[in-house]
């Protein structure tokens, strides 16, 4: 019965009907030699670049983690954004709207990024609106009230800059060079969110109970940001050999855990954790148990705000679609003037 597997074809719906593992297809003798020449360069730590060959699950990966990656920068301007108006001062105002534009460039470079893979900007947008690609779980929840602005910045944004300093190091080139302006820019938004917090801090009573009640919401979800325990995370093992992740899930969300505890400290808050303690054999702190149950529930599209802030994705591209139509016609006028006058 073996010879069975061999003889179905790689990854065929009768392969599939029976539950037999596709077989992969022997590399030609030119594929081969490729496939070590970047073997060769992803062990000697260099970088690949847009025209340079790279085996197809590469790519793919790529395409996936920069795209969601670039979904998550948009999706997250709406969070922020809905404060814009409501900010308690013109500077407060002024700042959370030059951080959300950030958010905004952010999304465009990484979408750059991902298109010099071969995926058009359009197909990635189809991928959000339709709900099949992913952004990241910590945009699905609300900010209630300006705490959480500054909790954003401060936890949120720094989740985010712990998980992608180590990304300007992707075996990638568009995708590393692209991290390099965006860590600058998330360590601006990460100290801003302190500031403000740092501020309230030093306010009334209800201020500081605001802040505290905006760190117990947002803790736990914060920490679920960097992804599944390594135990359970499918695509690290292969992101790893190919260089694209330098860091697993589980030590990124312990460094984050370890350098936010002296931050709450100096901030004058308590992190909503009974078992969050110093635990001097391993030098790192101990912390509790994630509720993974909640994390996937918020990443299948059942979080408190996943509708409404696909709702609102929509929207903007249905309400935009004008523009998109004017700026094609302009540029249709502008060819057939060019060929016009080269005739
Ligand atoms: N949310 O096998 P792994 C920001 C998915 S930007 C939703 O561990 P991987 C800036 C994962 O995609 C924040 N889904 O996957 C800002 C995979 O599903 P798939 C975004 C998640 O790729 C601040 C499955 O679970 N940052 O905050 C999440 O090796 C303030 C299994 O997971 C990035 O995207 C999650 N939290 O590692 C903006 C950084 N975690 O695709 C505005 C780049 C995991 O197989 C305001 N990305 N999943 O269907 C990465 O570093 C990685 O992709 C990870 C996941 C670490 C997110």
């Amino acid at each position: 019965m073996y010879t069975q597997s061999f003889s179905v074809p790689d990854g065929s719906e009768d392969a599939k009907s029976v539950g037999l593992k596709a077989v992969p297809k022997a590399l030609s003798a030119q594929d081969a030699a490729l496939q070590s020449a970047f073997d060769a360069r992803i062990d000697a730590d260099g970088r690949i670049e847009p025209r340079e060959w790279m085996p197809e699950a590469y790519r793919k990966t790529l395409v996936r983690q920069i795209s969601q990656h670039a979904h998550s920068e948009i999706v997250g301007m709406l969070p922020e954004a809905n404060w814009i108006s409501r900010a308690p001062s013109l500077k407060r105002k002024a700042i959370l709207i030059a951080k959300v534009q950030d958010e905004a460039g952010h999304g465009l470079y990484l979408y750059s990024a991902a298109e010099t893979l071969g995926t058009s900007r359009d197909q990635m947008l189809d991928g959000l609106h339709t709900g099949k690609a992913k952004y990241s779980s910590i945009f699905n929840y609300p900010t209630l009230n300006w705490a959480d602005v500054g909790v954003v910045g401060w936890l949120v944004d720094g989740a985010a800059i712990m998980n992608q300093v180590p990304l300007c190091r992707c075996s990638y080139g568009p995708y590393a060079r692209a991290m390099v302006r965006v860590c600058k820019e998330e360590s601006f938004h990460q100290r801003q969110g302190y500031e403000a917090l740092l501020v309230m801090m030093q306010g009334t009573a209800e201020q500081k109970a605001m802040v505290q009640d905006a760190v117990n919401r947002w803790w736990w979800k914060c920490l679920a940001m960097f992804g599944p325990p390594d135990a359970d995370s499918p695509n690290s093992a292969q992101g790893m050999r190919w260089g694209i992740k330098r860091i697993s899930n589980d030590d990124l969300r312990q460094k984050f855990v370890d350098a936010t505890v002296p931050q709450a400290k100096v901030l004058g808050v308590t992190l909503p954790d009974p078992d969050l303690k110093w635990n001097e054999a391993r030098g790192q702190h101990d912390y509790g148990q994630i509720d993974w149950d909640e994390f996937w529930a918020t990443v299948n599209g059942n979080g408190p705000c996943n509708k409404e802030r696909l709702g609102a994705r929509v929207k903007a591209w249905n309400d935009g679609a004008w523009v998109r139509e004017a700026a094609l016609a302009h540029a249709k006028k502008q060819q057939v003037r060019q060929l016009k006058e080269a005739a």
